[in-house]
């Protein structure tokens, strides 16, 4: 997808409102299952939003003034690049003033790596934006197309009761009944309802009857006005550990001509092999410049340098320990970071850093 700051604005009227609601929120609708059909082979494809317009009259009955925008060629999430993150970010800072929130829809299979690159992307964020997007599509009459995107709409403009407060300045996911911090989901599920995640972080809000706040997990609301970042470096790569990887796979991904960073998804508490010939590859890696972050393949849990024989010579070669970040929010992480064009050394720092509320720090 392309995303020019300048597509145009579809507005959804209230009816049977004579005052003019107080709450705006902004929809910018990227495609995903949310709003496909099948074509003539069987496959599900994106439409445009008027799908969705069509079959959820009842966004005209909320009592709250929405404006859609749309990309003119809707994706599967499968499709999503990080210029498109680029361009999602510029889209919510030119918005940003005249909204109370935004909701993004967007597909499913991406959605983690979208919402924990986005959390990057903008930082002092003291508005809600919601990823949401549904596993049926809207047309479809078992659709959770209808609730997801209700409920996000709802979050979206939440405010604490007393003091009138953005009650969720976070870039989050709501999907089923969870509200879960953008750089803590994850896709777990492709045929349930219940898609995402969040292992290591308790949820920002539950959904039932009535939607229940965590608000002690919840990020503050920054001092700083909204800084939007525009720059993320692509040449990362995520290597997966496996017993019988051999040096050859391990060479050919780390020599990749111009990387920068990679992902090392480890076993455990971030445990790797001590074979001299890995210790090795990675040693050459640092050395040429790539910045290495140790992620464990466990979905719970976190990585301890140090803690295991297996793990201690990481640090000597310059590993940084990604504590309890997910595989999702360390790739986007690894992009952010390199995209800041700082020092190897600051570089590092940062990686180790807790910046978004990705990780458990301390
Ligand atoms: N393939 C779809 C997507 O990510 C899956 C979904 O939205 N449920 O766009």
């Amino acid at each position: 997808m392309a995303l020019p700051v300048t597509l145009p604005l579809i507005d959804i009227t209230p009816v049977g409102t004579s005052a003019r609601p107080a709450t705006s929120v902004l929809i910018i609708y990227t495609g995903g299952t949310v709003g496909m059909e099948y074509n003539k082979r069987g496959e599900l494809v994106p439409m445009k939003f008027e799908q969705i317009r069509k079959k959820m009259p009842e966004l005209r009955q909320l009592n709250m003034n929405l404006s859609v925008l749309s990309l003119p060629e809707p994706i599967d999430s499968s499709n999503v690049t990080a210029t498109d993150w680029l361009g999602l970010a510029a889209l919510i800072e030119a918005h940003y003033s005249a909204y109370d929130g935004f909701v993004v829809l967007h597909g499913t299979d991406t959605m983690a790596y979208s919402a924990a690159a986005l959390s990057y992307l903008l930082e002092n964020l003291g508005k809600t934006v919601v990823f949401t997007g549904a596993q049926v599509p809207v047309g479809r009459i078992r659709t959770d197309a209808r609730r997801n995107l209700v409920t996000a709409l709802d979050i979206a403009v939440a405010r604490h009761s007393k003091a009138g407060t953005v009650r969720v300045p976070e870039v989050c996911v709501f999907f089923n009944d969870l509200l879960i911090r953008g750089n803590r989901a994850k896709k777990v599920e492709s045929e349930q309802y219940n898609a995402f995640r969040s292992e290591n972080y308790p949820p920002l809000a539950r959904a039932g009857i009535e939607v229940e706040y965590n608000d002690k997990q919840v990020r503050h609301l920054p001092s700083a006005p909204l800084r939007v970042h525009q720059h993320l470096n692509e040449r990362v790569v995520i290597l997966k550990l496996f017993p019988g990887i051999t040096e050859q796979v391990v060479r050919a991904v780390l020599e990749v001509d111009g990387l920068r960073g990679c992902v090392l998804e480890t076993y455990g508490s971030g445990n790797a092999p001590t074979a001299p010939w890995f210790l090795q590859c990675l040693r050459d890696a640092h050395q040429r410049g790539v910045q290495i972050l140790n992620v464990s393949q466990c979905e719970e849990g976190h990585v301890i340098q140090g803690q295991y024989e297996t793990s201690s010579q990481l640090t000597d070669l310059g590993v940084i320990g990604g504590e309890d970040i997910t595989t999702e929010a360390a790739i986007t992480k690894l992009m952010f970071v390199l995209g800041l064009g700082r020092s190897p050394k600051e570089t590092a720092r940062l990686l180790a850093q807790d910046l978004r509320g990705e990780i458990t720090s301390g």
